[in-house]
């Protein structure tokens, strides 16, 4: 073969022969500003610096371990519970004997926001998307016959992640398991949460010091304990780019370090314990690069604070297949993408993993949905042969290409955020948060002109879709339990014990002496609840309250002049006139379910479309929405419902709006809501549901129809 031959200008040559258009039209542009172009040669290498690094070396581009998988695969992690921890010990159990190596605990919302299961405003929230737990009596029960000095533990907590903290290390204790003993991970991540997750109790600031005080903690006492999770993945469900999420997380982990080092430790004492969670994505090649440009990117970063470990310096990560690529249409698909996910984490490195069930866009998954996911990672960790070689992709024009084009992409992001003054102020600035939405809402338009393909959704979609078995949380007997437990745990307890270790508790948290969870940890021994350490706190930290904002023109811009849209803003501007104002809508989230992604684009995209749109703000309960839906004389409200709440919290607004005479306010539910709700939701007064997969401009159409037929009646 001649030299000539391999020349790119011959092979364009070729291609645009055999496509008859030019080779450049074959250029896949990717959400994150990259240009994917159809071939990659020896060329695209040239000058990426990190090609001759090996495994278990900085930068670690190939894997944190010299030996990786070949010596030990990733940790089966599979995030579970629901309802009550003596439901969700059984199901952890069961899950550990078949084959899971790993606890991931899923905490209620009640919970995450530091409300106990009786209080007023979580009535539909306890037990629904995951597990109350009101004290140590709880968590004892929750870990149940789980040996802790062997199973680790990882609980996704960040709000409340103080007394959940403290409950453990107690639960621990009580299980005769010493908290140097104990092994897992807290996410404890709370930026993200004021960018996309929104289940923070507190200010950013008194936030960043519980974190802070949690690092502290567990180097001292908890050697085995990694502190935080940091964690990407809640960005890339909201909408968020690859590079994106890569960006935001690593500046949150340097962030961290900042108030840890703030704190007089010494870098080496607690970086070898951070560690991180990814999302991956269906962009198969491009997710298995990320983890790699994620660990290049934290050597990088951790360079700069001069550690003398190498440890410190190496970015762990957990990965979880993306619960937003789950599709509610022809479901079975699911099992499938989850598949090709995992694949592309196992690709990429990753060091403990959680594949979704394929049921997830529709409820909590059944046993049987269960056994499929934790059953892809078995099937891959033993018969697929991933596990033999260290980093298989290593080399590739194309991977390589990419690990350093997301790097350098994601490198620029975190400089624009330091150049804000690092990430606490960009988050306050709301520089991530817009940039995110901005994302989801051009993503949402692409799928709904079809131009990004969804099997079974905007293309080969199904003309008869069949109910699967959903799993049904009854909630208020959860409730009843959970609060029948709450009054004999504090019945039982010495309440002048409990007084004075919440005391004192307060006084830490007022003085800014002394350490949060170490106070915390006497309260919760004393059976102080989750809902009292909160307030403890509350008392001199105040609470977070964000104000929703919207992106404007960015779903109307995807659609310019298409007739699409303009024969519905013009129906839109038809009815304005008949009735004397615009219609408007007002977007709302009731309860703790603070997953706002599917309410922002409606509030955006409906905007656009010609809506007066007032978006409410978070955790209301279904009065409050009322009478704001009442004040603001809206005419439809629109209820978007993430975490299982609707059959308890929708009833309970259509009787609201009624009890204030404004029985013809339209209300509609969009979100994760399963086909077999639908019925009782329409028997309660909802007019009409969206389900997951809803095109807006269908949505935006209904919603008009609605309102014309009752003008007309
Ligand atoms: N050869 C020898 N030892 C190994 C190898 C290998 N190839 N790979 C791992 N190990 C060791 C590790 O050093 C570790 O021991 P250590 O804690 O004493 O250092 C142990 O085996 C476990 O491996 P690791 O990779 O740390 O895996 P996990 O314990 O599963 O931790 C991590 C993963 C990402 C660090 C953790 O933070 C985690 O589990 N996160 C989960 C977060 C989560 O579930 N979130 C839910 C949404």
């Amino acid at each position: 073969m001649s030299k000539d031959r391999n020349h790119a200008e011959n092979w364009s040559a070729l291609a645009e022969k055999e496509l008859k258009r030019p080779a450049e039209s074959l250029v896949w542009h990717t959400p994150e500003g990259i240009d994917v172009k159809p071939l990659y040669t020896a060329d695209d290498l040239a000058g990426i610096d990190h090609l001759g690094s090996l495994p278990g070396f900085a930068p670690f581009v190939r894997g944190p371990r010299a030996t990786m998988y070949t010596g030990r695969p990733w940790t089966i992690r599979q995030y579970a519970g629901f309802s009550t921890a003596e439901e969700s010990n059984a199901f952890y159990r069961k899950a550990l004997a078949a084959g899971q190596q790993g606890v991931s605990v899923a905490f209620d919302l009640a919970t995450h926001r530091g409300y106990d299961s009786d209080h007023p405003r979580v009535v539909g929230d306890v037990g629904k998307a995951g597990v109350a737990i009101d004290s140590v009596e709880d968590m004892k029960v929750l870990f149940d016959g789980i040996p802790l000095e062997k199973v680790s533990v990882s609980m996704t907590m960040n709000g409340a992640v103080i007394p959940i903290l403290a409950n453990f290390i107690v639960a621990g204790e009580e299980q005769g398991v010493s908290r140097a003993e104990l092994s897992g991970t807290i996410q404890n991540d709370i930026l993200k949460e004021f960018m996309v997750r929104n289940t923070y109790i507190y200010p950013p600031e008194p936030s960043m010091r519980i974190i802070a005080d949690i690092i502290e903690y567990t180097a001292r006492e908890m050697p085995r304990f990694n502190s935080l999770s940091i964690s990407g993945y809640h960005m890339q469900e909201a909408g968020a780019t690859l590079v994106q999420e890569l960006a935001f997380t690593l500046a949150d982990g340097r962030e961290y370090v900042r108030a840890a080092l703030g704190k007089g430790l010494n870098v080496d004492d607690f970086a070898g314990r951070l560690s991180f969670f990814f999302a991956i994505g269906m962009n198969f090649f491009m997710e298995a690069a990320k983890l790699r440009a994620a660990r290049l990117l934290w050597t990088r970063i951790m360079q700069q604070f001069e550690p003398k470990k190498s440890s410190s310096l190496m970015l762990r990560t957990h990965c979880q297949t993306s619960g937003v690529s789950l599709q509610e249409q022809d479901p079975y698909n699911n099992i499938v993408r989850t598949a090709f996910e995992a694949m592309s984490a196992a690709l990429g490195g990753t060091q403990s993993l959680h594949t979704n069930s394929f049921d997830e866009a529709i409820a909590l998954p059944t046993e049987f949905s269960a056994r499929i996911a934790r059953n892809t990672q078995l099937i891959l960790q033993h018969e697929t042969g991933v596990t033999k070689v260290v980093d298989p992709l290593a080399g590739s024009f194309y991977v390589e290409s990419l690990t350093n084009e997301l790097a350098e992409k994601a490198w620029a992001l975190i400089e624009e955020v330091e150049a804000l003054g690092g990430m606490t102020k960009a988050v306050n600035e709301g520089l991530p948060k817009r940039l995110i939405e901005e994302a989801a809402t051009r993503r949402q338009a692409a799928v709904d002109k079809g131009e990004e393909v969804v099997v079974g959704v905007n293309k080969y979609r199904l003309e008869n879709e069949a109910d699967i078995d959903i799993l049904e949380i009854d909630n208020t007997a959860v409730r009843a339990a959970q609060i029948k437990r709450l009054e004999d745990t504090r019945r039982r307890r010495d309440s002048v014990k409990v007084k004075q270790a919440l005391g004192a508790l307060g006084d830490v948290a007022r003085s800014g002496k002394g350490n949060l969870l170490e106070a915390a940890v006497e309260a919760a021994r004393a059976r102080a609840t989750v809902g009292e350490i909160s307030d403890a706190m509350r008392e001199s930290f105040g609470s977070h309250v964000a104000t929703p904002k919207v992106v404007r023109n960015i779903y109307g811009k995807a659609y310019e002049g298409e007739p699409e849209l303009t024969i519905l803003a013009d129906r839109l501007e038809t009815f304005s006139r008949s009735i004397g104002a615009r219609p408007k809508i007002m977007v709302a989230k009731l309860g703790q379910d603070g997953h706002d992604r599917g309410a922002k684009i409606i509030s955006s995209a409906f905007g656009d479309i010609g809506f007066d749109v007032l978006a409410g703000p978070l955790f209301q309960t279904p009065e409050e929405a009322a009478a704001m839906a009442v004040d603001a004389k809206v005419h439809v409200v629109g209820v978007s419902s993430l975490a299982a709440g609707h059959k308890t919290l929708l009833p309970q607004l259509v009787e609201a709006l009624k009890a204030k005479g404004a029985q013809d306010i339209v209300v509609v539910c969009g979100g994760v809501v399963p086909r077999q709700d639908y019925r009782f939701l329409l028997d309660h007064g909802v007019a009409a549901v969206f389900g997951p997969g809803t095109n807006v401009l269908d949505a935006g159409r209904t919603i008009l129809d609605i309102m014309e037929g009752r003008r007309r009646n």
